[in-house]
Formats: structure tokens, C-alpha cells, sequence
């Protein structure tokens, strides 16, 4: 039972930092001002919507066609993939919890002013039904001049399970075909424009059609090369061991009713991820955190 807005204010509302409302009714979002950055978190989903550090235009993008009902993914933001990421056969593509309601943990303004929340979900009749297996989820969002997003798998259950994940974050651009993504030069990736062919980077990541590529064995920081908004954007990780890079570009761009019309040139995926064959194993009363920290440079 999702709480009503009056509960959450009372029991999770922090004076002059964080207050939630809703988006459309029945879509609680968690709304953040403090002097180090502007932010909103929806509880379904866990979803990070928007960031903007004091004095920066918009970090992340979300589509001006989005569609934000219960059920539905957010086009935009960080969705949270899980427990897998991509397409599985007869199920929900990226898993099934950026589309349920999570509840309120905790909220915290700390000693040195960034928010802290906290939002998890567990197992149930529902997600059993979808994937068998005990467990609970939490993210930590911080936010500040920085934004940290940490996501915990527990393995509650009395046997292993494999996960795949991905903080699915979409990112502003001024011009995609000005931008570029370094700290990827030399590694491997699953080009899924070519049937997943696998392929070796070579300098950094450029954009001239559709782009959606897993690289694996990436452990190192990405940034984001912003030549047309002027700024890099940098993505720091842990526990993290798989990067992917997606722009729809125009024919994909298409197929999508929650992207409008040219918005491929405005925003690019960096993802945060264990995908393909970097799938964490969790034993029975085992844990897992995945970490982003994003910056503007
Ligand atoms: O992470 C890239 C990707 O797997 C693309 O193939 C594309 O499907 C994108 O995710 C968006 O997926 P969604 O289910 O949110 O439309």
C-alpha cells in the first residue's frame, strides 16, 4: 500500500531540503532544493528523474514525451534495471522493478548539506511470480554537487541467484554529433547494432547512427565530452563491471512513442551496469552494491 503524501511528508519531509508531491496522481516524487542542487526521485521505480547542481544547466534528460501512469517506465532519468538487463523472452525488457512502487527507507540532510534518501523494495507474491527468489533491494541517492546513486542486492533467500543490473542514466547533450565518451579506449563491446558482434574500441566513443553497445571488463571512469554545452560530465563507478553506451538515433528514435520527434540529438545513455556475461553471482544471506557518481567537470 503506497502511503499517502501526508504521511510521507510527516514521517519523511525534511524542512527547506525535501518534500514530496506528486508528479500525476498516484506517482509520489521525492522533491529536493538545497543550495548545492535541485533533484526529484519517483518512488515507483526508484527513479532519479532530474539533478541540477547549483549553477548547471540540467544533468539528467528526460523526454518531453514521457509518460509518466503507474506501470510505465520513465523515458528518461536512471531507470534501475533488475534483476536483468536487455530483453528476456516473455518478460518485462530490463526487469520488473522500475515499474513498482518502492517504498521510503529513510531521509537524511547531512553535516555537509547533500540529501540523503533511501528507497528499497522486497520480494513478494508478485515478483516471485516473475523471478522466484527472496530478496531485497535498496538505493541510496545522494545528492549534492555530486549525485551518488548505490544499489544493494541481498540475497535473502536459502540458494544463490545471478543478477544482471543497470543504472540506465540518460544524460543532457547539447548535440550528439558533438559529443563524445572517453575512458573506454582499448576495451572490448557487444555492438548490438550488429547482432552483438563483438568488437574493440578504438579512442574515445563518437556518434553517427544508432549506438547501443555493452562494454565489458570496464571498471574505469567514463566522461562525457560535451563540445556543443560546453561541459564534461563525469561518471565515477563500483562494483560495476560492464559500461554501456546507447543513442536511439533517427530510425530507433521513431519506434519510440515516448521520444519525440529530434530528441535523439539532445541526450546519450552511459550506463552503469554488470550486462552480458559480467553477471553477479549472490549467495544464499550474500549482498551486492553497484555505485554511480556523476559530476560535472
Ligand atoms: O541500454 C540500451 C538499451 O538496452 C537499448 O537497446 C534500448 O532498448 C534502451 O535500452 C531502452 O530500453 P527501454 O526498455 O527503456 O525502452
Amino acid at each position: 500500500m503506497t502511503p499517502t503524501l501526508n504521511t510521507l511528508n510527516t514521517s519523511f519531509a525534511i524542512t527547506n531540503a525535501l518534500h514530496f508531491a506528486e508528479a500525476v496522481p498516484g506517482l509520489p516524487v521525492a522533491d529536493i532544493r538545497t543550495p548545492l542542487a535541485s533533484a526529484s526521485v519517483a518512488l515507483q521505480g526508484g527513479h532519479v528523474l532530474t539533478w541540477q547542481p547549483a549553477g548547471q544547466s540540467p544533468v539528467l534528460w528526460v523526454s518531453k514525451a514521457a509518460v509518466f501512469a503507474p506501470g510505465q517506465p520513465v523515458r528518461g532519468g536512471v531507470p534501475v534495471c533488475w534483476p536483468w538487463f536487455g530483453a528476456v523472452p516473455g518478460k518485462a525488457t530490463h526487469g520488473f522493478v522500475r515499474t513498482r512502487m518502492w517504498q521510503v527507507r529513510g531521509t537524511e540532510l547531512d553535516a555537509t548539506g547533500q540529501v540523503v534518501l533511501r528507497l528499497g523494495m522486497s520480494d513478494d507474491d508478485a515478483t516471485r511470480a516473475l523471478w522466484d527468489h527472496a530478496f531485497d533491494l535498496e538505493l541510496v541517492v545522494t545528492v549534492g554537487s555530486t549525485l551518488t546513486l548505490a544499489l544493494t542486492t541481498r540475497n535473502t533467500g536459502s540458494a544463490p541467484f545471478t543478477i544482471t543490473q543497470a543504472l540506465h542514466t540518460y544524460f543532457c547533450t547539447g548535440d550528439i554529433a558533438q559529443t563524445a565518451v572517453q575512458g573506454l579506449d582499448g576495451t572490448s563491446y557487444l555492438d548490438k547494432v550488429q547482432n552483438f558482434a563483438v568488437c574493440q574500441q578504438t579512442g574515445d566513443v563518437t556518434f553517427s547512427g544508432e549506438t547501443d553497445r555493452i562494454y565489458t571488463d570496464t571498471e574505469a571512469d567514463s566522461l562525457i565530452l560535451d563540445g556543443a554545452g560546453g561541459r564534461s560530465i563525469r561518471i565515477s563507478k563500483q562494483g560495476s563491471a560492464s559500461t554501456v553506451v546507447w543513442n536511439p538515433w533517427t530510425e530507433k528514435e521513431k519506434t519510440m512513442a515516448d521520444m519525440a520527434a529530434g530528441e535523439h540529438r539532445q541526450f546519450l545513455c552511459v550506463e552503469t551496469c554488470n550486462a552480458g556475461p559480467d553477471a553477479v553471482a549472490i549467495a544464499a544471506g550474500g549482498a551486492h552494491t553497484l555505485v554511480a557518481t556523476i559530476s560535472v567537470a
